[in-house]
């Protein structure tokens, strides 16, 4: 099932998500939709609050390496209550949100992490990442927090994107 996205400035955004405890089919089902949501609209990231769950849930599925950049269900990460276990280096690249949509700017993130995280059975993971994927799960770990990307941008760029914003949304308004 196709779930709807919760878009800025929707105040559920800014919501601190809660450790999931249950590792039930109901929460299989609701990754399943989470998956299917994030294709629909050519996402590679989601949490769960941005389809209005507030729950420590995040999904990514990063294009393969071929030409065309296809996503396929066997490389889809699906972390459940992570933690960021340590951190180095810095990195910038300009990122993008379904929450946010049509607005990409450049974010500096951490450039490698290490994180512990249960799969969906509840067994307890860890992975290291860096590059896109380093960057995607810091992306998403912010949503848990209730954090956006756009939070992270300077004054001065943080103003004339909300500015942009508001001008898009009345536009979408008037069709
Ligand atoms: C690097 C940086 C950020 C992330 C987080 C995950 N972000 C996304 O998955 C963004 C998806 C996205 C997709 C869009 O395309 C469509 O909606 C068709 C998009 O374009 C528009 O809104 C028009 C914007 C964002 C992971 C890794
Ligand atoms: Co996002």
């Amino acid at each position: 099932m196709i779930l709807p996205i919760v878009t800025y400035p929707d105040k559920r955004l800014k919501l601190i998500s809660a450790p999931v405890t249950d590792f039930t089919a109901d929460l299989h089902t609701f990754l399943d939709d989470m998956y299917e949501t994030m294709i629909e609209t050519n996402g590679i990231g989601l949490a769960a609050i941005q389809v209005d769950r507030a729950i420590d849930v995040l999904i990514i599925n990063l294009p393969n390496d071929d030409e065309e950049g296809t996503q396929t269900r066997d490389n889809l990460l699906e972390i459940i209550n992570p933690t960021m276990t340590h951190s180095e280096g810095t990195t910038v690249y300009q990122e993008g949100c379904l929450s946010v949509p049509k607005f990409y700017e450049d974010v500096e993130r951490f450039e490698t992490i290490g994180i512990t995280y249960q799969d969906r059975h509840g067994v307890e993971c860890s992975l290291e990442a860096d590059e896109l994927l380093s960057i995607a799960i810091q992306h998403e770990i912010d949503h848990l927090q209730g954090k956006l990307f756009i939070e992270k941008l300077s004054y001065a760029r943080r103003k004339k994107f909300e500015k942009e914003y508001k001008r898009m949304q009345k536009e979408q308004k008037k069709r």
